[in-house]
Parts: C-alpha cells; sequence; structure tokens
C-alpha cells in the first residue's frame, strides 16, 4: 500500500490509480473511483432544475472561471455533456450532507439544502484543481462520492484589531475557509489597540478608536464601514459560511475607550483604560446601541461578547465610586461578582434580539440562558472550565491553545508566534486534535458543536506573515472537523497535502511547506523575512 502512495505522490494523482485515497480535504466520508474522466471545456453547461440552485451555478461558473479559465454557460435543461446542480433529499440528514457522481457525460451534485451544495461545489474544484489541466481541458477522474460533516461548527477566528489587514485578505481567507469546508468565520473586530467596526451613533468609535494597531499606536484609522461589512457578509454567505462578529467587553475595551472616555471604567498598571464602566447605568445603554447596530449587520443571529481576560485590567473598579455603590445596592461581593452582574445584562441585551450569546470560557460559571448561550473553551490549561461549561448545558466550541491557537508557531525553530512552556502548534498536533479526547461524559458530545483556530495578530503583521501561520495548518483544521476519527491516517493525509501545497504556490500563498521548511522564511513582525542563520 505504501509503495502505491508513493508512487501516486510521484504521479502527481494524474493517473488514477485504484485503492488511492480520494485527493480531497478534508477527507470525504466514503468515496469510490471508477474508470474514465469527464472532460471539463467550454461546451460543458451547468444545469439547475430550479431558482433554488441558480446561485450555486453562478458560484460554480465564477469559480471554474478563477481556476481554470475556462467559461461554461448555464442552462435549465441537460444536453451534452453537463454538471448538473439538484436540490433533492438525501439518506445522510446531517445538515452539509452532499453526493457527488462523477462520469465521462455528467457530474451530478446532489444536496438537500444550500451548505450541502456549498460542500459538494469545494469538492468538486478541488478535484479539478487536482487534475491534469491542459489548455482549456481539464480531465477529471470520475468519483463516486457521499460526504456529511462530522461537527456542524468548523470555525476560524481572525483578530483584526491587533492588526488590521482588510476587505480584500478576508475575502481571500474566505474563499480558502470555502474551499476546505469551514463555515463559520469569528471576527474579532475589538480589542485595545483597534476598533474595528463603524457604528453609526457612535463615529468616534471607528475614527478613533480605528486608529494604531499593535505594532504601531499612531498608523491612520483603518475599520469597515458598514457597507464594507454587509459586502463581507454577503461574499461570506454565498460559500455557505456565517458572519459571528465580537464585541469584546467589558474588558479588552481600551480602544473604544479612547473614543468615548465617559464610559470607560478605568484599567490597571499594565492595562490602562482596559474595561468599560459597569457602575455606570449609561454604559448598558451604549453598549446596547452598539450591539442593535452590530445585529443589523450580521444575520448570523449570534454575537460573540468577548468576556475574557477581565482581571487583566479592572483594578481601577475597586476605587470608582460608581461600581463601589453598585456593588453595595446589589450586593456584589467582589470584582468577580460584578463581572458576571454586568455579563448577565449584556447577555440579556443580546437575547432580547434573538441573537444567541457567544462568549470566551471565562464565563462557563455564570447562570445564563443555557440553550442560547455558546461558550468557546480556549484555556487548554484549565480543562475544568470546559467541564464546567457543559455541566451547566450550555453548548461549546472547543478552541484550546494548544493546538488551535494559529498564532502558535508551528515549527520549533520558528520565532515569530507564541509557544507555551515550550511547547508549540504543529500540523500534525492539529490534525490529531479530538473533541472526545477533552470531554470526560460522552453523553456530553451532543453539546460540542465543533472545533475552531483563532488566529490573534499581535506578532501578525503583514499579510504573508499571515498566510504563513494559517497555511498549511488550515488544511488540518478543516480534517480534524469534518473527517470521522480513524477515516485517515496523518501520513496519508500529508500525501493528499503535497498536492495543496502545489496549489498554495501557484495561487500566490505564502505558506509554510514542511516537506521543505526552507522553502519560505518565516517574516518577522516589520514585514522582513527572516533569513536562517541571520
Ligand atoms: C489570549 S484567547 C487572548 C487574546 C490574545 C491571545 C494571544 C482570549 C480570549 N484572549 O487576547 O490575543 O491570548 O494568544
Amino acid at each position: 500500500m505504501k509503495y502505491v502512495f508513493v508512487l501516486t505522490w510521484l504521479l502527481g494523482f494524474s493517473f488514477p490509480i485504484s485503492g488511492q485515497q480520494c485527493p480531497v480535504i478534508p477527507l470525504p466520508a466514503a468515496y469510490s473511483q471508477h474508470k474514465g474522466q469527464f472532460i471539463l471545456d467550454k461546451y460543458v453547461t451547468v444545469v439547475t432544475g430550479t431558482e433554488s440552485e441558480r446561485p450555486y451555478s453562478y458560484f460554480l461558473q465564477k469559480e471554474l472561471l478563477r481556476y481554470t479559465g475556462i467559461s461554461v454557460i448555464s442552462s435549465e435543461k441537460p444536453a451534452g455533456v453537463f454538471i448538473e446542480l439538484k436540490s433533492s433529499k438525501l439518506k445522510d440528514k446531517r445538515k452539509g450532507a452532499y453526493s457527488l457522481e462523477i462520469n465521462a457525460r455528467q457530474i451530478t451534485l446532489t444536496a438537500a439544502e444550500g451548505e450541502g451544495m456549498s460542500n459538494g461545489i469545494s469538492t468538486l474544484l478541488q478535484l479539478i484543481n487536482q487534475s491534469e489541466i491542459q489548455k482549456d481541458i481539464v480531465k477529471i477522474p470520475c468519483w463516486n462520492i457521499t460526504d456529511a460533516p462530522l461537527y456542524g461548527w468548523r470555525g476560524l477566528m481572525l483578530d483584526e484589531s491587533r492588526h488590521f489587514f482588510g476587505k480584500e485578505k478576508v475575502k481571500d481567507i474566505l474563499n480558502w475557509m470555502a474551499y476546505y469546508k469551514l463555515n463559520r468565520f469569528h471576527w474579532h473586530l475589538t480589542d485595545q489597540p483597534g476598533w474595528r467596526i463603524e457604528v453609526k451613533k457612535y463615529p468616534r468609535l471607528a475614527l478613533i478608536g480605528g486608529v494604531g494597531s499593535y505594532s504601531d499606536p499612531n498608523s491612520p484609522a483603518r475599520y469597515y464601514t458598514q457597507e464594507d461589512i454587509k459586502e463581507i457578509v454577503r461574499f461570506a454567505a454565498e460559500r455557505n459560511i456565517e458572519v459571528i462578529p465580537e464585541i469584546d467587553m467589558p474588558g479588552h475595551a481600551t480602544a473604544a475607550n479612547m473614543a468615548y472616555p465617559q464610559f470607560s471604567g478605568g484599567g490597571s498598571e499594565k492595562y490602562p483604560e482596559f474595561t468599560f464602566n459597569p457602575g455606570k447605568e449609561e454604559t448598558y445603554q451604549y453598549l446596547s446601541d452598539i450591539l442593535k447596530e452590530t445585529d443589523v449587520l450580521f444575520p448570523s443571529q449570534m454575537i460573540h461578547l468577548g468576556g475574557d481576560e477581565v482581571h487583566f485590567g479592572n483594578a481601577s473598579w475597586n476605587t470608582d465610586a460608581g461600581v463601589q455603590q453598585l456593588m453595595k445596592s446589589k450586593q456584589l461581593k467582589d470584582l468577580k461578582a460584578v463581572e458576571e452582574y454586568f455579563i448577565r445584562r449584556m447577555a440579556d441585551t443580546v437575547m432580547r434580539m434573538n441573537n444567541k450569546v457567544l462568549a470566551w470560557d471565562e464565563v462557563a460559571g455564570i447562570d445564563l440562558a443555557s440553550r442560547e448561550t455558546i461558550v468557546f473553551w480556549w484555556r487548554h490549561d484549565k480543562p475544568e472550565e470546559l467541564k464546567k461549561a457543559l455541566d451547566k448545558g450550555y453548548d461549546a466550541v472547543l478552541c484550546p491553545r494548544l493546538p488551535l491557537y494559529f498564532d502558535f508557531v508551528q515549527d520549533s525553530v520558528h520565532s515569530v508566534g507564541r509557544k507555551w512552556q515550550g511547547k508549540y502548534v504543529g500540523l500534525k498536533d492539529v490534525y490529531r486534535f479530538r473533541p472526545e479526547d477533552y470531554v470526560k461524559e460522552p453523553g456530553q458530545m451532543k453539546q460540542v458543536r465543533g472545533i475552531q483556530a483563532n488566529l490573534w495578530t499581535e506578532q501578525v503583521s503583514s499579510e504573508e506573515n499571515l498566510d504563513y501561520l494559517l497555511f498549511p495548518r488550515i488544511a488540518a483544521l478543516a480534517e480534524s472537523g469534518w473527517a470521522a476519527p480513524g477515516s485517515s491516517g496523518y501520513e496519508e493525509f500529508l500525501l493528499r497535502l503535497k498536492q495543496h501545497v502545489l496549489m498554495y504556490r501557484r495561487e500566490g500563498v505564502y505558506y509554510y511547506d514542511p516537506f521543505n521548511p526552507l522553502q519560505n522564511p518565516e517574516y518577522n513582525i516589520k514585514g522582513k523575512k527572516i533569513l536562517p542563520g541571520l
């Protein structure tokens, strides 16, 4: 078997060999290959029977043109050689399921709903990108695939407060997410260095709060206008990716406090002006107004309230007259109780807008409406926080630092990014990540919505650097969120990945190459290549 893989690898999959793994990442649930090829050329049509498939045929047409240079037309009636998109029930009822049958005359993609259709298109595009592409012709091997995801939540978080990357880069990331069937984009839009979302009622948030970044406190304001956000949300929706905004509170509020100091709750010596003021009634109104505008922009009906690391910078609450008054009147015994009171109130606001409340695992101990709350477990060194969240009945998304923080370096010799007591986040660690290893009660696995990688950007200032941390770990993330345990081994994954790496190069991605680590050197925070030995 091993030799077959090696041979396949050497031949670059151009000649199908029976018994090989389907070259798709994440690996489909079931697949078989049979003889023959489908010839994709300009005579092929994309056939849609009903209105509901039309946006998908439009999307497929655009992607085919982008990747292959071939323009195919869309049609309502099958004729000649065609790709048919069919909305129809499947045996597998899981959201996102699809089937793809390819023979020499016809490709049929069947799905019961949009997410399945998008997933099937991604599989087809991957098969095309792995096929022999000659001038104006692609020979696609014939595969039969039936597929569905293991987890409904396969997420990626991008921090654009520390460094701002902008619309084009975000679209690029969304494209790659779709390519790998990741379906939740968690957008960390506010934090200490910058506030990145326009709020009409409080324009200074973006204009003043948007000034500066982690590496340059004086860089001109960068933020997303509401029109930009609508554009990104539409772009994501076309790929069946839901966008979830994060407005971090009550901590990590420094940028907002630069703009509207009247709502600042102060900070600590190390983290000045870090919090919103929980002791002022006006703060709740102000934040509700911000969240209302946020809600209108994001159809996901989910808002992430942050809630992390408040203790970094809430020492000033000890001396703030308003906070002290609140503690007396509500009988809050310590600052943690104040934090909890604040979160409960803001969670109520979010729920009243018919949104789910999402937050970091600091909220695991707070009583919120369990069916409306999703906790993001990130502190890998505190497994008890995950347990607490699950015991309370909350759903959870697992994104522990080790191995799902993509701001951690991925190779022992890398220096741009974090480590935790010498540990880093290797490709293999991401690939091997399995939620069931962390959930002690098997009955609680149904509360696990899925997994997510978080890309914090304190040390990420260039697009190259961003790509470097994302690729190829994004592929490993996709497979651990999608494929059933045991469906593939790491070595087989690497064989498939080898082909994807060629594609990264074609597409101009500045990836880390695990097969040839010196291929692309790291970039430092100033945007310069770090040359080995220097
Ligand atoms: C912890 S994860 C944070 C972020 C940092 C990150 C760096 C979380 C909820 N808070 O503010 O950017 O570590 O790895």
